[in-house]
């Protein structure tokens, strides 16, 4: 294993002061819902190079801290993905301007995600409300496919492999004209519509379908070198893959002339929205980032091993990080980064972390603390950080560039958590408020 001297140098680390009572045994299995029982961590300072060096200039953050700080999650967490295709191939294969009755225009199309024609095709779903003006667009990967977001009957059917699902009628990992729909709830469209902005999704199994098998499907095996079978160590899993896909629905989204490419904000939820940060952070074509209850591997930091824990989610998702990662289960502290970090990555541009109340597998608070933690960086950077020093109470949004919000209720998507987004993307994507 490699040593990282900004892990061990506590000179340079930031001390946590928390209420500890305890430090947990290396092989703790319970899940830690109590705040007296969260240990006692130290985290990676951001602003500490690998030499233990201090960064004290955008100059030093972007052209040696940012790399190396990118280079530590592809190695150590998500995994390296390969570099996008050389040529963006695309296929507009529906197109209609009387979506919903008429007031949006609606664009169906296949994005070729290799260069084998018979290769995984990323299919894109595009609302955008009718107006001469390029759109400023959420884009938000979906777990059942196109169908689901709306009862829109033009919508296709998604073919790739899905999650069986008795109340979205899917069975046989195959979808059903009974699943239109059945996620809407999530994506009140009109109503973003109505707000100016577009929607952009497409189903996250068209780029790796979520279930470990050695990456045999998918796009993994496209990428392997001879004789290759399966990632190395230290490339790319199901989320680096996912987040991927999204930067090749930028591509896309970026060559249309009716969305406005520089305003294009990556959104996700849960495992998405873990997906969604790591898209941000990878891609900084993403005018924006928006993750909702991301929780471990997301926002939340791991440290704190609140609620889902990295040997958890190690255990029930062996797929979603590299190989390498597995090493830090039960083993927080050892990780060279931990999420605020990630967080940083996506400095200075906008940056909002949801959580919900109940949604204590996600660790609320952990979420908090890693934008607080990210604010140096943006401040570095010229521009406001989180602006607050302790969590806000429920629905008392802060909407600063690095924004945090808390709602009442459970891990989801809803229609508050959208008028949200949009108040954010209002303030700090369309305005430009600051
Ligand atoms: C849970 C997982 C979380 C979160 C969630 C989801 O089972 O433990 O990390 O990603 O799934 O994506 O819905």
């Amino acid at each position: 294993m490699r040593c990282y001297p900004r892990v061990s140098a506590p000179l340079f680390c930031l001390f946590l002061v928390t209420t500890v009572t305890s430090m947990l045994p290396a092989q703790q299995e319970v899940v830690i819902y109590d705040e007296a029982k969260v240990p006692q961590f130290t985290l990676p300072d951001p602003l500490v190079g690998p030499n233990g060096e201090k960064i004290e200039t955008a100059e030093a953050w972007n052209s040696k801290q940012r790399p190396y700080l990118i280079q530590l999650f592809e190695t150590q967490v998500y995994g390296k993905a390969p570099a996008a295709p050389g040529k963006i191939s695309y296929k507009v294969t529906e197109s209609s301007d009387e979506a919903f009755g008429g007031k949006a225009r609606r664009r169906q199309v296949a994005i070729q995600l290799t260069d084998d024609p018979e290769g995984p095709v990323l299919n894109l779903l595009v609302y955008l409300p009718k107006t001469d003006k390029p759109v400023p667009t959420f884009l938000m990967l979906s777990f059942y496919g196109n169908a689901t977001v709306t009862d829109d009957p033009a919508v296709m059917l998604p073919t790739s492999w899905l999650r069986d699902n008795k109340d979205k009628g899917i069975s046989g990992h195959k979808a059903s004209e009974k699943m239109r729909g059945t996620s809407s709830g999530r994506w009140p469209i009109e109503t973003i519509l109505d707000r100016g902005y577009g929607v952009a999704t497409a189903y996250y199994g068209d780029i790796d379908p979520d279930f470990d098998d050695g990456f045999q499907n998918g796009i993994h095996p496209y990428f392997n070198a001879e004789g290759q079978t399966k990632p190395k160590a230290d490339e790319w899993g199901s989320i680096a893959a996912w987040s991927w896909g999204m930067s090749r629905a930028l591509d896309y989204l970026q060559e249309s002339e009716e969305v406005d490419g520089e305003k294009v904000i990556s959104l996700g939820h849960s495992r998405l929205g873990k997906t969604a940060l790591w898209a941000g952070a990878t891609d900084t074509r993403f005018a924006a980032v928006i993750s909702n209850n991301s929780g471990c591997g997301g926002a939340a930091l791991s440290r704190r091993r609140y609620g889902e824990s990295v040997q958890k989610i190690n255990k029930s998702f062996p797929h979603w990080f590299c190989d390498n990662f597995v090493q830090y289960s039960h083993n927080e502290d050892a990780c060279p980064v931990d999420q605020h970090e990630l967080i940083a990555l996506i400095a200075p541009r906008p940056c909002l972390i949801c959580s919900a109340e109940e949604d204590r597998w996600a660790d609320p608070h952990g979420e908090f603390l890693s934008g607080h933690y990210a604010s140096p960086v943006y401040e570095l950077l010229g521009v406001e950080g989180m602006g607050v020093e302790k969590m806000p109470a429920i629905n008392e949004p802060v909407l600063s560039r690095l924004g945090y919000v808390i709602r009442p209720g459970k891990h989801d998507v809803t229609t508050l958590d959208w008028q949200r987004y949009m108040d954010f993307a209002d303030r700090h994507v369309t305005k430009a408020a600051d």
